[in-house]
């Protein structure tokens, strides 16, 4: 957890010009505003109305499933903040990690850091999740794979290994 607000924020008043590719994009924060406004007024009715600060690393474009278009995009929550709850949306496994297929579509996992690596030439994106997901301790590494393809995005469900499925 962040126990502490981070000293330089920009104060995003507008998304940068390539989120038009996402309205997805959009629409994600536009819910976050209101959860934010909402969870803060709730807290104290008489509090300021508080901002949606979104950084610049906040949001970025990939061809995650190689349709020959950059209208895939990470929206990574690590990097937007409640500007009267810098606890909403942070905790000990990180924040939440949208990934946007085809700039309408998304799906959501909790983690802190992330990357798009290659495999098999072609684009993974991998999520550094809370060590729990992986059955251990926080801090422990547990990495999940998570590829788009046309149909949207594909990931293991059942993780176990062999050695640890019931007997059939
Ligand atoms: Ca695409």
């Amino acid at each position: 957890m962040r126990s502490a607000a981070p000293i330089c924020l920009v104060v995003a008043f507008a998304l940068p010009a390539a989120a038009q590719d996402a309205p997805r994009a959009s629409e994600i924060l536009d819910a976050a505003r209101a959860e934010c406004i909402a969870d803060v007024k709730a807290a104290d009715p008489n509090a300021p109305t508080p901002e949606l600060l979104v950084e610049n690393e906040a949001l970025s474009f990939w061809d995650l499933d190689e349709d020959g278009a950059e209208d895939d995009a990470i929206l990574d929550f690590n990097f937007v903040f409640c500007s009267l709850n810098y606890a909403l949306w942070h905790g000990s496994g990180g924040s939440i990690i949208h990934v946007i297929h085809n700039g309408t579509t998304s799906r959501s996992w909790t983690g802190g850091l992330w990357q798009v690596a290659t495999f098999n030439e072609s684009p993974v994106l991998l999520i550094g999740r809370h060590g729990t997901w992986c059955d251990g301790y926080g801090a422990q590494p547990c990495i999940q794979a998570i590829a788009l393809f046309e149909e949207g995005h594909s990931t293991v469900r059942d993780p176990l290994p062999l050695e640890e499925r019931p007997a059939q």
